[in-house]
């Protein structure tokens, strides 16, 4: 493919953002080559500078899961912004998209609008630090939750992709105030708990991890956390920025029936606009100011374009059925691409949730950071490659999710297992 003017463009970036893009976790590190730099996007469907179209499985790392550039999100947007874009002052619109979060999100009695994924994980660390009285987190190794410096310690995504655990910067007391445990493992959870009696604030955790990969929760594992934590005192923070809305309207704490006291949203709540959120009960909200000690604000925060955009895509997520096309094409595409590795006889491990799939390449199942981390990562990069050159834009990284959405359509996933299979034997 002629990607000659991504490479033009990227040139240019390099000498005035740093490596060239405005998240590392667009640089393609870990797969090599030049960043594809996209100029429009329509549906399931995304355009790059040279005009080459690609079947979108990035979808902007989530946000989208009613494909680019919905007509009434754009509308909803558009009309929002002709009224003023952000008053900073409450709106009506703030008032509408948290009764329909409230609604949503089973956990959740009051929400608080911020501008990012990272603010929500941050907000709730220090709402739960402000809560509990105590001081220490304990995460998952591959579990990335944002860049809070309280977060980025054996971190997933983008730190993962670039080979770097931890970040440098962050202050030295400040990490070692949070500790990693392993997904899927009950006991080394139990083992910090029981080493810091009395001192740990809460657990966080990607109810479904998306950033070592998709890898989802084994049986018993959140009802291990949510136990856990009632018997320490610790608040259970769900991180569902990913899984909000697209495991499940209510989230992946409605799939698997385990309540968490504090939800993190962003991605799909915001419909493409940069939202994130943060809730829970009206017991443990309450310590948020101006009701409580615990301080977080923002210029932006619940702007009316955002809420606006919001608002519209959350409305459309309640047409029924949709999450069922949703599931039923994200299980086409694994089970399609499982039989696609086995008769190129390519190692290959699928997992897989409603609207999200990893293709690892590996013999052993992967249900943690460790084995997420054993698997060829060579492989994946020219795989990654191959299925870009045959119109197909998977994430740039194995440590991350395909994302699916409503506006991905058969053709779409009969093309995606084509470019596959020519990838693996072409
Ligand atoms: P943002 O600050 O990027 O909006 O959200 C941070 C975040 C929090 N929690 C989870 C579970 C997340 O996945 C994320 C961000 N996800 C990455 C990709 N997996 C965003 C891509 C990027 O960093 O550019």
């Amino acid at each position: 493919m002629d990607r000659k003017r991504s490479t033009e463009l990227f040139d240019q970036a390099r000498n005035l953002i740093p490596g060239g893009v405005n998240s590392p976790a667009r640089a393609w590190n870990s797969v090599g080559g030049t960043p594809i730099f996209f100029e429009r996007g329509e549906g399931s469907r995304a355009w790059d500078a040279d005009g080459n179209s690609y079947i979108d499985y990035v979808c902007s790392w989530g946000p989208l899961i009613l494909g680019h550039a919905h007509p009434e999100i754009i509308k909803a947007a558009q009309d929002a912004a002709g009224s003023g874009t952000s008053f900073g002052a409450p709106t009506e619109l703030e008032v509408r998209m948290a009764q329909l979060v409230a609604d949503a999100v089973p956990s959740i009695e009051l929400v608080r609008f911020v501008n990012s994924g990272t603010e929500a994980t941050m907000s709730a660390l220090r709402l739960a630090r402000a809560y509990t009285g105590r001081n220490r987190i304990i995460k998952f190794d591959g579990g990335y939750h944002g860049h809070d410096d309280a977060l980025l310690v054996e971190a997933g995504s983008g730190v993962a992709a670039q080979g770097i655990a931890n970040s440098a910067g962050v202050h030295p007391d400040y990490a070692a105030a949070t500790m990693v445990a392993d997904y899927n493992d009950t006991a080394s959870v139990e083992r910090l708990l029981e080493a810091y009696k009395g001192e740990v604030a809460a657990i966080i955790v990607e109810p479904v991890a998306g950033n070592m990969g998709v890898v989802p929760p084994q049986p018993g594992f959140l009802e291990s956390l949510r136990e856990l934590a009632d018997s320490h005192g610790a608040l259970l923070i769900f991180d569902e920025v990913i899984t909000g809305f697209r495991a499940a309207y209510g989230g992946a704490q409605s799939v698997y029936g385990v309540g968490p006291d504090i939800t993190c949203l962003g991605k799909i709540v915001g419909g493409g606009f940069p939202v994130g959120a943060y809730g829970a009960s009206k017991e443990i909200m309450q310590t948020v100011a101006p009701l409580g000690p615990m301080y977080q604000a923002g210029t932006l925060s619940g702007n009316p374009v955002a809420m606006a955009a919001g608002i519209k895509t959350l409305e459309l997520l309640q047409e029924p059925g949709i999450y069922d096309r949703i599931a039923a094409n994200t299980e086409k595409l694994a089970s399609g691409l499982g039989t696609v590795f086995a008769e190129a006889e390519v190692p290959a491990q699928i997992n897989s949730v409603c609207g999200a799939f990893t293709v690892f390449f590996s013999e052993a199942p992967v249900t943690d950071m460790k084995s997420a981390s054993a698997t060829d990562r060579d492989a994946f990069a020219r795989f990654f490659h191959a299925m870009t050159e045959r119109g197909v834009y998977p994430p740039p990284s194995q440590f991350e999710a395909w994302f699916v959405s409503a506006a991905h359509t058969d053709e779409d996933v009969e093309q995606t297992l084509a470019a596959a299979r020519d990838a693996l034997t072409g």
